[in-house]
């Protein structure tokens, strides 16, 4: 199995932690987003839509992180993505959230507080106080959940907690005080010191920085 990906890519990250936390052997390939290698005709036949994360297992292509994470727990099989039509739609539910209301306001951050100054890139101060706001909104919803269990959707840790996770990975970076959040703080320490996570990224402001 081959996975495309870049290290500031949340929805590749996601993707390199779920193959990594469901034990699957697949070989990394980075793609240079800043030379363009995306829209390349060699990564277009892999990728259409031009961006990473992308998947292939033998002759079978797939895009779009939560696509690639759920395929990829559906052919491994086991908690990390139950077959319990109920417990599933939980980690989709969750899986959905994490992306389209975490990572999309954690994105427009990031970019406004490292990635634009890093870039010469003027700060859009609309951009970054709706996704500061939006995650205030968001933040105390994860808090909340995780007040009443272990991992995001019960006792044991799914692809949903992988793709929160992944999704919160700059909040050091983006310098958001995770002060009111102590069930966020303990669940995400816990899950960075899991040996799936290590084998990712040891630290992944480490790597932001290299
Ligand atoms: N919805 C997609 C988002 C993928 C995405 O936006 N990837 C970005 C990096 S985070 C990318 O490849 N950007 C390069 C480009 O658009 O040229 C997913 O979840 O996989």
């Amino acid at each position: 199995m081959e996975i495309y990906g870049h290290f500031a890519s949340a929805p590749a990250n996601q993707v390199r932690l779920a193959v990594s936390a469901l034990g699957i052997d697949a070989t990394y390939h980075h793609v240079d987003l800043q030379a363009g290698e995306q829209k390349s005709p060699e990564y277009l036949a892999i990728n259409p839509f031009g961006k990473v994360p992308a998947m292939v297992d033998g002759d079978f292509k797939l895009a779009e992180s939560n696509a690639i994470c759920r395929y990829l727990g559906g052919k491994v099989g086991g908690p990390m993505y139950p077959d319990d039509p109920h417990q599933q739609a939980k980690v989709d539910q969750w899986m959905e959230f994490a992306v389209n209301h975490i990572r999309t306001n954690m994105s427009k951050v990031l970019f406004n507080r490292m990635f634009a100054p890093m870039m010469g890139l003027p700060v859009d101060e609309s951009s970054l106080k709706e996704g500061q706001d939006f995650l205030d909104q968001y933040l105390p919803m994860v808090e909340n959940q995780l007040a009443d269990s272990t991992f995001i959707t019960g006792d044991q840790m799914t692809l949903a907690d992988i793709a929160l996770i992944a999704a919160m990975e700059p909040f050091d970076q983006v310098q958001i005080s995770l002060e009111s959040y102590p069930h966020i703080t303990s669940w995400r320490s816990g899950i960075m010191a899991q040996p799936f996570y290590q084998a990712v990224h040891a630290h992944y402001g480490a790597e932001m920085a290299g």
